[in-house]
């Protein structure tokens, strides 16, 4: 029986746009498993219920469920090991980029298209995203994103780290993707798959390295409903 995936879906059910979804995605890929695939609104609480919490990715393989992007990968990590490694060796590393992304990167370009993700949403998922993140921005969606050009520069600015590794290796993962390039790649995927604003510059290394790991795995993320 192929492995459950609950994904996160927009009113287009081909369009995935959850970044830590995207993580999972690229991971199970990774790992070369056959998925059976779930497009989940956000208002379809029921239908993950069984997993005690109402988040998605939740995965479902060998008769137990998992839930929170990290927990998936450690576990497609333990329970296949002779596939190929996610983590390299490395759990506590790439638990610190991943920390990092949601930390640092996840934020910002949240902000910068959180109105634009409304516009991709099912009609009934509309009022419940509006109302639970202008609750957490304490503003409205719109002034939320308004001052996205003057984000801009810091944001660039914050993704030095990156820079800095992709200067010497083509993934963050070193000589081949892993997990860490998923970890951060599930932000851009989760922007192109959601918002047409340029984030990054045509010069910047990140962009080649995100159209890198886009490309992987016969293109599975380029292929996704996206604007770019
Ligand atoms: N820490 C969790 C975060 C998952 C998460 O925030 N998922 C969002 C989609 S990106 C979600 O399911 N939101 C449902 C809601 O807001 O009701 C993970 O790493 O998987």
């Amino acid at each position: 029986m192929s492995l459950v995936f609950y994904d996160l879906a927009g009113a287009d059910r081909a369009r995935r746009f959850s970044p830590y979804c995207w993580r999972i995605r690229m991971a199970l890929a990774h790992k070369q498993l056959a998925v059976d695939d779930r497009p989940w609104c956000f208002t379809e609480k029921d239908a993950i219920g069984f997993t005690g919490q109402g988040l998605v990715p939740v995965i479902v393989d060998r008769g137990r469920s998992v839930h929170d992007s990290w927990e998936i990968a450690r576990y497609l990590e333990a329970t296949y090991p002779d596939r190929p490694s996610l983590f390299g060796g490395a759990e506590a590393p790439i638990r610190l980029v991943a920390s990092w992304a949601e930390r640092v990167v996840y934020p910002q370009i949240g902000r910068m298209i959180i109105a634009d993700i409304l516009a991709v949403l099912d009609e009934k998922d509309k009022a419940y995203f509006r109302e639970s993140r202008e609750k957490r921005f304490g503003m409205s969606l719109e002034e939320a994103q308004a001052d996205r050009d003057q984000r801009l520069p810091a944001f660039h600015q914050s993704l030095e780290p990156i820079r800095a590794v992709l200067a010497g290796y083509p993934w963050l993962g070193g000589e081949r993707p892993n997990y860490a390039d998923y970890a951060v790649f599930g932000a851009f995927q989760w922007a192109r798959c959601t918002s047409a604003y340029r984030l990054l510059a045509e010069d910047d290394p990140i962009l080649g390295w995100r159209n890198r790991v886009r490309d992987l795995f016969g293109g599975l993320a380029a292929k996704a409903p996206a604007f770019d």
